[in-house]
């Protein structure tokens, strides 16, 4: 059976700790969707890793980790990434494997994403994106016109060729959209011939890879990258990334029925956070969030930009709780809130004096709702050398139970600082 790591809000909920704590009795450990846009932490003892499209599972030894089909990988970052974790020491060898069927996202991708948001910009709808090339690359692979994996691999000859026809036509039609920008096609064939040979040790058909893993029933646990309020379907749409982040990824981007699924864990940021534009019904730009973006050092793992902050939105975790199903709830950065005397937290949108039933679809409805909050006490004291739950203050305790009440899931970790040691598990 497969457990399911999600992110319940827009990002950056602490996932990789929760997935590297995990980890220490899994065996296998995937990836499902998204690419080197995502940023996990993990700190482990006096060693910080940063995992952009690499599997946090690599930080255990013994866990095998795999890229999933559903994933957008760009060759050059991720030997870059694999090289600078080896670097800190982890050893890697025989342990990452790649989906055959993951398409890739190449050089012109990227430069296509920046020119899209420059153009965008002009009206001062941009965005926002990391600029790795995620959404170009999902959209080359909707529209049919995508290069995978196995095209560059495979030994049958046709295969290279249709890389090669493809390649060239894909950056032709994309200067007759953007017009010509630096890229040389016969270099970067080139290039990609040489990184055929280093990434053939990798691939594999990540469908048998996963089955076998279940057959054999290995402890198995999906990272999932972003977070459902970035889903493509479901999400803040157009403010959103390109992949489904939510459960329904899971499923897509390694090929498993939903019936191989057991947990699936939310990951709940105590506040919220937001990198990249878009609607952000919590935030709060006063002295508030700016105290949450210093206590918290909310900065994108990817990009270093300054993460958005504003109070923990229980009507995005209900409708994020509701398509995700989670089983259990991990609060993370709890003790981001110490030092506030008042915590809000939102409870309802209210539109021309109604409370809207859901997160509504509609940006320009969302720009108009009056978020309702509750104010609960603060704690007033500093948690992150507390050890079990029991000991929590007792308004962090309120705190946390108000949330699990509100979602009608229970609360399984609480996250008390960056560290792996720095999460309380709940009897
Ligand atoms: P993209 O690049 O096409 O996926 O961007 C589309 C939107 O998705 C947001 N997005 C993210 N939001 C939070 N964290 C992400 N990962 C990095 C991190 C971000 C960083 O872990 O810190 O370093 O800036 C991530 N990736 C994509 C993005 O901000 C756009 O709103
Ligand atoms: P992810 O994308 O969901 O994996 O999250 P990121 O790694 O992008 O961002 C979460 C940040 O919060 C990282 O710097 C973590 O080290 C840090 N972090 C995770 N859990 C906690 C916690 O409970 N308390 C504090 N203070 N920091 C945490
Ligand atoms: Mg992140």
């Amino acid at each position: 059976m497969a457990d399911v790591v999600l992110g319940s809000q827009w990002g950056d909920e602490g996932k990789g700790k929760l997935v590297d704590l995990l980890c220490d009795d899994i065996e296998v450990c995937a990836r499902c969707q998204g690419g080197n846009n995502a940023g996990h932490t993990i700190v482990v003892g006096d060693k910080e890793y940063d995992f952009h499209m690499l599997p946090s599972g690599l930080v255990n030894p013994k866990c095998k980790n795999l890229v999933g089909s559903g994933v957008v990988v760009h060759l050059p970052s991720f030997f870059e990434e694999l090289h600078k974790i080896e670097a800190q020491g982890l050893n890697c060898d025989g342990r990452l494997f790649l989906s055959s069927r993951a398409h890739l996202v190449f050089d012109f991708h990227q430069r296509v994403d920046k020119l899209r948001e420059a153009e965008l910009s002009t009206n001062k709808k941009s965005i926002g994106t990391t600029g790795k090339g995620i959404g170009p690359t999902y959209a080359t692979k909707a529209s049919r016109s995508g290069i995978r994996v196995h095209h560059l691999v495979s030994d049958e000859p046709e295969s290279w060729k249709e890389f090669e026809t493809r390649f060239r036509r894909l950056v032709e039609t994309r200067f007759k959209r953007y017009g010509k920008f630096d890229c040389d096609v016969e270099a970067e064939l080139a290039r990609y011939k040489v990184l055929r040979e280093k990434i053939k040790p990798f691939v594999v058909d990540s469908v048998s890879f996963i089955h076998n893993a279940l057959a054999q029933k290995k402890k198995i646990l999906i990272e999932g990258a972003n977070a459902i309020m970035l889903d493509i379907d479901f999400g803040t749409y157009p403010y959103v990334t390109s992949s489904n982040t939510g459960i329904g990824g899971v499923l897509t981007g390694l090929g498993l029925p939903p019936r191989a699924i057991r947990n699936i864990y939310g990951v709940v940021k105590a506040y919220t956070t937001r990198v990249g534009e878009g609607p952000f019904p919590t935030e709060q730009l006063n002295a508030n969030g700016e105290a949450l973006q210093t206590i918290g050092h909310e900065y994108g793992v990817t990009t270093g930009r300054k993460r958005r902050c504003g109070w923990l939105d229980l009507v995005v975790l209900k409708y994020s709780a509701m398509i995700n199903g989670y089983t259990s709830l991990n609060i993370t950065k709890l003790d981001v809130l110490d030092t506030f005397k008042q915590i809000k937290v939102g409870v309802a949108y209210k539109y021309k004096g109604k409370t809207l039933e859901s997160f509504p679809e509609d940006l320009f409805l969302l720009g108009k709702v009056d978020v309702e909050y509750e104010t609960l006490p603060g704690w007033d004291q500093d948690i992150t050398k507390i050890k079990n739950y029991d000991d929590l203050p007792e308004n962090a305790k309120k705190y946390l139970a108000f949330i699990e009440k509100f979602v009608g899931v229970p609360v399984q970790w609480v996250g008390t600082g960056p560290a792996r040691s720095s999460m309380l598990e709940k009897a």
